[in-house]
């Protein structure tokens, strides 16, 4: 198999879709050095306790940062003098993140999250890196909150890197989902899985058992037919849950497999669950359609979904399609409650002024 980059990846799939810009490609390229950048001080951070790294500066004298602050600052410095961006956004950020004036605007916006799970890095748990690519609508010169609040319908691009035993870059633009493996030596994301679709038959489900008092009577019969105990007597499927969302979608993409984190009613009015629309759900829920798969709020597409805040929560059901119908079945049949206390959350529009 030739030694294919992302750069060279993305122009041999512009050459077949004619219109995909070759703004892409630099695009990806920008987070691809950001992902080097990110990766190597998750792999060092290790070593900030054995090599004795004082409270506030590394053994290499440099200012100590929280690492998601790092790869924050990270992702946004590499896009930010581009050109190619009208505005960015970040789940570390309370706001929309205006392009500096200094710069040239474009015609895309990015969101990130810039290193999801963060919290196992202390536990050496593979973490994550999401982004998500929409096209400018607003007419101004400078980017707006209508520019970022769009359904992931309207995604031009968005993928995700996984920090784990190898660190690996995948992304969709539209035309299949594609996986690229670092190489350390070289310093490049080498081509290693190409056109990724969902196998047909699943191997996993992922959801948190410890939050079984908690679920609505339909998630946890759900759960109970994906472990071949409710229903026609399926064969169960294996349970993995790693606690790192990326991780966990990743090895479902791969093998097979559903992974569930629902709303429930434990807290009156905040039935939506932990994971964010804009920063985790939607980009993920692009590459699970464009490998075949699908992605729920319990209620319906997630790429359908009209955002109203930047950080709204939803539940999601993410992997193949038929495991994420039937969650969507078991709700509509016995989660009336908790659609009644969901559904306001579910259609509120934005207020965009
Ligand atoms: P819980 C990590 O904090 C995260 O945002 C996702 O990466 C992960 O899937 C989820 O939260 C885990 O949440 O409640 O099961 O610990």
């Amino acid at each position: 198999m030739p030694l294919v980059t992302i750069e060279r990846h993305i122009l041999e799939t512009q050459r077949r879709y004619p219109g995909a810009t070759g703004i892409f490609s630099a695009m990806l390229y920008d987070m691809a050095l950001a992902a080097k950048l990110i990766a190597r001080e998750t792999t060092r951070a290790g070593l900030a306790g054995i090599l004795g790294a004082a409270e506030d500066h590394n053994v290499y004298g440099e200012q100590q940062q929280k690492l998601d602050v790092y790869a924050n600052q990270t992702i946004f410095r590499m896009n930010d003098h581009t050109g190619r961006l009208c505005v960015m956004a970040s789940e570390e950020h309370e706001d929309i993140i205006p392009i500096p004036p200094r710069f040239d605007t474009g015609k895309y916006v990015l969101l990130f999250d810039p290193l999801d799970g963060s919290s196992n890095i202390d536990v050496n748990v593979s973490v994550g890196t999401i982004f998500s690519i929409h096209r400018k609508v607003s007419k101004g010169e400078h980017g707006t909150l209508e520019d970022v609040l769009q359904p992931g319908r309207r995604l031009a691009a968005a993928g995700y890197v996984i920090y784990g035993s190898s660190t690996m870059m995948v992304y969709s633009a539209g035309q299949g989902v594609h996986g690229f493996t670092l190489d350390p030596g070289v310093g490049e994301f080498l081509l290693s899985h190409d056109n990724i679709r969902v196998p047909a038959t699943a191997m996993y489900y992922s959801a948190n058992q410890g939050n079984e008092k908690y679920w609505t009577p339909g998630v946890r019969r759900y759960i109970k037919w994906l472990q071949g105990i409710e229903g026609e007597g399926r064969k169960p499927l294996g349970h993995r849950y790693i606690g790192s969302l990326v991780s966990d979608f990743h090895r479902n993409l791969l093998r097979g497999g559903v992974f569930v984190y629902p709303g429930d009613l434990q807290k009156p009015g905040e039935p939506y669950g932990k994971l964010r629309l804009m920063f985790e759900a939607q980009a993920l829920a692009f590459l699970a359609e464009q490998a075949g798969g699908y992605a729920s709020d319990g209620l319906g597409d997630i790429l359908d979904i009209q955002p109203h805040n930047l950080h709204q929560r939803v539940p999601l059901f993410i992997g193949n399609r038929d495991l994420v119908e039937k969650a969507e079945e078991y709700i509509r049949k016995y989660d009336q409650e908790w659609v009644a206390a969901y559904q306001p959350f579910r259609n509120q529009q934005p207020a965009l002024t």
